[in-house]
């Protein structure tokens, strides 16, 4: 029964990056993880996530993002891999979307290099895509997107080069907090842990092993769809196609990638949200020919040679909070435990930050980084739910 600085619970995403910086400033660090290495289980698979910098969901995630870009190219840099690919990135809607004011309010608030472009240049610049005429974007050169099996395979590695104790197939089935903010002990499938920290980066997990955080998280299954463009790839080519996120009158945003895998691969594109409730038990991972053939009709007017030929679908999960923030502070309970958790669909590309700001809160109780939006108190019911088993 050997003894940790600190054990990271779920080395997805978040945890992976959390057990690679803690790490490498030296600490003794156990991971323990239900899956193998950079699994399909959860909600880092798919080969592609969308990384950009006018943030519509809040201004206050820009200085996060721009710490994030470093992170992501030093990562790059000690891993050898290629991980992040910057195509421009363009957020698309009426001007009053969210999508398009509350981008456009991100990148004046940080004076982030953007330009706001009309339906008819965005149609001459990228004839993909084919906006109506009321419909307005905001291009930003700096956007595109990371691979996130490559991400968190180079921080797992990295971690374990730096000495972490990475344990696979091994599921944790409780943690506890031991009295006076005197470490914790970690059960799980295998065996006993105590560490003097704690980090739980739970994914679709957080319901099951944060009950006692008293925030509520809804677990929704998300599909990933790739097509055969009708005209082949070669007009999506990373080159001369950005990402974009693309809202309707509706309030429903649809997002999408150039062909980054080449004339084989197809391009790839989901709706952002319109998840339907699953557990990680219940999620159904077959894709169904009415919903392919919901995303084709939405995407047949705007984007008209992409639906082509249904290719493949990915089925992963979002773990969202009410107000679609994420959830990353010291546990309000347990000042030894650090958790970091509902990234509601939009988490991914902030990776080796939050990983960042988890080795801080896990070794000096307090981080540089502004996450005050993050915090769990104000967010928690009225009365945190019984822990249940684990
Ligand atoms: O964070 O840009 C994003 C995103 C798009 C779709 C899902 N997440």
């Amino acid at each position: 029964d050997r003894s940790y600085d600190v054990a990271v619970i779920g080395l997805g995403a978040m945890g992976s990056a959390a057990a690679y910086h803690l790490a490498a400033r030296g600490l003794r660090v156990l991971g323990v993880e239900r899956f193998g290495p950079a699994h399909d289980r959860g909600a880092s698979h798919g080969g592609s996530r969308i990384i950009r910098q006018a943030y519509f969901e809040h201004p206050d995630y820009v200085p996060l993002l721009l710490r994030a870009y470093e992170l992501w190219e030093a990562l790059e840099h000690d891993s050898g891999s290629e991980l992040m690919t910057l195509t421009g990135a363009l957020m698309l809607g009426r001007p009053d979307s969210r999508t398009v004011s509350g981008s456009r309010a991100s990148a004046q608030r940080w004076s982030l290099p953007h330009e706001m472009l009309e339906a008819a240049e965005i149609r001459r610049r990228f004839p993909t895509l084919q906006p109506r005429d009321d419909h307005i974007g905001l291009y930003e050169a700096r956007g595109g997107f990371v691979r996130p099996e490559a991400a968190v395979d180079a921080h797992l590695r990295l971690a374990e080069r730096a000495g972490a104790d990475l344990r696979f197939f091994e599921p944790a089935a409780a943690w506890t907090a031991l009295p006076g903010g005197e470490g914790v002990r970690i059960t799980t499938a295998a065996q006993t842990y105590t560490a003097d920290r704690l980090v739980v980066c739970p994914g679709a997990w957080a319901p099951r092993l944060l009950a006692d955080l008293g925030v509520e998280f809804t677990v929704e299954r998300q599909v990933q769809y790739w097509f055969a463009p009708r005209g082949g790839t070669e007009p999506f080519a990373p080159q001369r196609h950005p990402v974009y996120v693309w809202e309707d009158p509706a309030g429903v945003q649809v997002y999408g990638f150039p062909a980054y895998e080449g004339p084989q691969g197809g391009v790839k594109t989901a709706f952002f949200r319109r998840g339907t409730p699953c557990t990680p038990e219940t999620l159904d991972r077959r894709i169904h020919p009415e919903e392919i053939a919901v995303i084709a009709e939405h995407l047949s007017d705007r984007v008209p040679d992409l639906p082509g030929r249904f290719l493949r679908g990915a089925a992963c999960m979002y773990t969202t909070t009410a107000d679609e923030h994420f959830v990353i502070s010291a546990h309000p309970e347990h000042p030894q435990v650090t958790v970091a958790c509902g990234f509601s669909g939009h988490g991914f590309k902030f990776t080796p930050v939050v990983g960042e700001i988890a080795a801080d809160l896990a070794t000096a109780g307090t981080t540089a980084h502004p996450i005050d939006l993050f915090d769990p108190r104000p967010r928690r019911a009225a009365e945190p739910r019984q822990e249940v088993p684990r």
